[in-house]
């Protein structure tokens, strides 16, 4: 098993799929990407991305038209097909689009079908723009508090909000939705580069899924900046919009992403840490990655995704995932499930493991080790 594919990437329903065929087209490197959806006419339309059509005889392939009963019986009917193809897999990333029968009905049942399989999941559920219907904006609500039950992490995005960051709302249609698209991107992808691709601080695996597994919501946050300030400017920003947001709860737990180019500078990282860390309230844990891309000359990217329910606690801390091994996402050992590695072994590693692949710095024969203000953020 290739350890890209222990980590699956599932849309639902036409938005979903869609969204994830702009994503696996945008990415860099192989994504392990699969769309899941009742309407064989708009499979056909996806750019790339393998997809199964749900509930083949019950709907002939005709969507489910806004009906979420259709939606969860499609899926339920396609249920050992999916389950084949999430054989080995370790965690999973589900996008949707909420509004319509496939997104609403489907992911609940989709989510249920990972539960049983031990499978954690981290479900982004996009909400209907401001401008459709109020009863698309109504079914959504309604499916929220199913995915809340199923999923292990929930992150909502309201699509309103999410065109509007990438700048894209004053857009014609066709460049606005590429350009929301690979906003979106950046941040979902985040974490496929910090554990594929890492750049000098690699993210730790285990601590991932552990996040993941946390139970509860959590909110993305993505920014850019060039420049010579651009690490205090794609900070400000990142903070900008972590204050603005109408939250329901203050961050316990953060992933933060740092991509750029080999011109990346570890005075840099240093400034957004210290900058970033500052900002969140007392005790919360934030966890970081770096990667270099080739891509994007000149620019610093900044993702974050912020849980709200993550508990610290010493169980957590002092035990290692034995499944976990260097890249920390293989397929698990048979013969003990994964709801007890849930429950009891997905802690973090506590050993030197995210130092496992900095190099060393060495200068006139000497290891000058990593400088404190990096060090002090990062449990040894
Ligand atoms: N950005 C974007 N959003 C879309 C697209 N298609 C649908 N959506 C959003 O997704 C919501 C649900 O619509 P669909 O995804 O088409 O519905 P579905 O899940 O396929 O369900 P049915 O078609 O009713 O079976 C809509 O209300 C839109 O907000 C798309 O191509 N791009
Ligand atoms: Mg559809």
């Amino acid at each position: 098993m290739n350890n890209n594919q222990s980590l699956i990437l599932l849309g639902v329903g036409g938005g979903g799929c869609q969204y994830v065929a702009n994503v696996k087209r945008l990415y860099d490197g192989p994504l392990n990407a699969l769309g899941l959806d009742t309407d064989q006419h708009a499979i056909g339309n996806l750019d790339g991305l393998r997809a199964t059509l749900l509930g083949g005889p019950r709907l002939e392939g005709l969507g489910s038209g806004g009906d979420l009963v259709k939606g969860r019986m499609a899926m339920k009917d396609t249920t050992e097909i999916v389950q084949s193809e999430l054989e080995g897999v370790r965690a999973a990333v589900i996008v949707t689009t909420l509004g319509g029968g496939t997104g609403g009905g489907a992911t609940p049942e989709l989510l249920r079908t990972l539960r049983k399989m031990e499978i954690p999941t981290l479900c982004f559920a996009l909400l209907p723009f401001s401008f459709e219907p109020a009863e698309r904006r109504n079914l959504a609500e309604r499916v929220l508090p199913q995915l809340d039950e199923n999923a292990d992490t929930v992150v909502v995005v309201d699509q309103s909000d999410l065109w509007q960051r990438a700048d894209a709302l004053d857009k014609p249609l066709p460049e606005a939705r590429e350009q929301a698209s690979a906003y979106f991107s950046k941040g979902l992808t985040l974490l496929w580069r910090l554990l594929f691709y890492p750049g000098f601080i690699r993210f730790d695996p285990a601590r991932l899924l552990a996040l993941i597994a946390s139970r509860g919501r959590a909110r993305l946050y993505l920014s850019e900046a060039t420049g010579p300030d651009r690490a205090t400017t794609a900070t400000a920003q990142l903070i900008n919009q972590i204050n603005q947001a109408a939250v329901s709860a203050p961050p316990r737990a953060v992933i933060l992403g740092i991509s750029g180019t080999e011109d990346l500078r570890l005075a840099e990282i240093g400034t957004v840490m210290d900058q970033l860390s500052t900002a969140l309230p007392k005790g919360c844990r934030l966890d970081m990655g770096t990667v270099l891309t080739a891509s994007e000359q000149g620019s610093l990217n900044l993702a974050t995704l912020l849980f709200e329910t993550w508990e610290e606690s010493p169980g957590n801390a002092a035990i290692t995932d034995p499944n976990a091994t260097t890249s920390g996402l293989s397929a698990p050992k048979k013969g003990r499930t994964r709801n007890a590695a849930r429950t009891s072994k997905l802690g973090y590693s506590t050993g030197r493991g995210r130092f496992r692949d900095i190099e060393p710095t060495i200068f006139n024969g000497e290891d000058l080790d990593i400088p404190t203000y990096i060090r002090k953020y990062i449990t040894l």
